[in-house]
């Protein structure tokens, strides 16, 4: 038992749009104050996170001239240097002017599409300029409430246009930067494009340098489809392409709630933790959530607390459920490892398997033992073993 003290080492971030919400809603208005980005990298430090991520709006509000431009970069560095954090990943906002209420790199409207291409090759500058290795792109704005008004084949040549772009761009200038995308089912738009994580890996081996995009898969956007998140993350990693993960918490298929990672589908959670450590996922533990708007600032670093010991709590349960020799023998006992030995051995043929037969009568009575498998991972889960 530690006391779940998170450490750089961690790699936690957050993005600065997340301790900096101020809770502005459909149906409410702001119930905090703007927050300083160079106090949300103090912040985060004393909290023990690695990293702070941001768009282009979040850091610099936009208008800005050149000089305050850098007055707030210099401010943010100066802290970035006194603390130690670091910029891991940089993204750019696509979605809150009204230029992109038909989307970014797919808005109908071609100049909309040649700004929202500007704007990300701008935050590129400054995304290699802060250390970023890793750029995301989230289309939130690019999709549709009306089949007729948009069509789809053509938006998914002008997303592989975008793409093919910024990858030769990045790489005419030698930047060590590679793109994730993100994946949403809906919410702004009713029905956004490249909805889930298998959406975005079929689109992104149709672009010209695949090797450099991947994927920023968040558990509250495949679970608002009803979808298993340590599935579509297993996927992503069996493809090679867990670029990033956007950790948070959501309760069913509804709204996006970006609750505190941890919340919601604890049980996921768990499992997910298992997958990411026992993967040996690298990348940044990447906290993307909203403080609800019950909280004042002292709630919005409680909570960006809790996500963090959540995560170290999940690791170390995940990890004794690892070691239970009850547990390995519950593995074996449902074959689970079994799974891992090719179906043939080398040099068998058709002809090899052709010639065997399954007892069928005795095969089908086999059960899988999956309910003892799963009463230990939740009996660890609640802390009983
Ligand atoms: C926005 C969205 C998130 C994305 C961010 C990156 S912005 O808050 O809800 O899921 O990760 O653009
Ligand atoms: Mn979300
Ligand atoms: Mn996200």
């Amino acid at each position: 038992m530690t006391d779940y003290r998170p450490v750089p080492e961690d790699k936690f971030s957050f993005g600065l749009w997340t301790v900096g919400w101020r809770g502005v809603n459909t149906f409410g208005d702001a119930v905090r104050p703007p927050l300083d980005g160079a106090e949300a990298v103090r912040r985060l430090a004393d909290l023990g996170a690695y990293g702070i991520t941001f768009h282009d709006d979040d850091l610099i509000p936009p208008g800005s001239d050149a000089a305050a431009r850098a007055a707030v970069l210099k401010r943010f560095r100066a802290a970035l240097d006194e603390t130690g954090l670091v910029v891991p990943m940089v993204t750019t906002n696509l979605f809150t002017h009204p230029v992109f209420r038909d989307g970014g790199f797919t808005s109908n409207s071609r100049d909309v599409r040649r700004y929202a291409l500007r704007k990300v090759l701008r935050n590129i500058e400054l995304a290699v300029e802060m250390g970023a290795r890793t750029f995301v792109c989230w289309g939130g704005q690019d999709g549709a409430e009306t089949e007729a008004g948009k069509d789809d084949r053509a938006a998914l040549d002008r997303l592989r246009e975008a793409f093919d772009l910024l990858c030769a761009h990045v790489r005419d200038r030698g930047y060590d930067l590679r793109f994730a995308i993100e994946p949403k089912p809906n919410e702004p738009r009713g029905d956004v494009l490249l909805p889930t994580v298998g959406h975005a890996l079929a689109f992104i081996s149709e672009l010209e340098h695949p090797e450099m995009v991947g994927v920023n898969p968040e558990v509250g956007h495949e679970q608002m489809a009803g979808l298993n998140f340590a599935h579509g993350v297993a996927q992503a990693l069996w493809h090679g392409k867990l670029f990033h993960i956007d950790l948070n918490g959501q309760r069913g298929v509804k709204y996006d709630q970006d609750l505190r990672f941890g919340a919601g589908d604890v049980k996921e959670a768990f499992f997910l933790v298992d997958l990411l450590e026992s993967a040996g996922y690298e990348g940044p533990r990447h906290f993307d959530f909203k403080p609800p708007r019950t909280e004042d600032m002292a709630g919005v670093w409680e909570s960006a607390a809790g996500c963090m010991r959540n995560y170290l709590v999940l690791r170390e349960k995940a990890a004794a459920f690892r070691a239970d020799p009850e547990v390995a023998a519950a593995l074996e006992a449902a074959r689970v490892g079994e799974l891992a030995r090719p179906t043939l051995d080398p040099g068998e043929t058709t002809a090899d398997l052709l010639a065997e037969e399954l007892d069928l009568a005795a095969v089908a009575e086999r059960g899988y033992a999956f309910e003892r498998l799963d009463q230990l991972a939740v009996d660890h889960l609640l802390g009983v073993r």
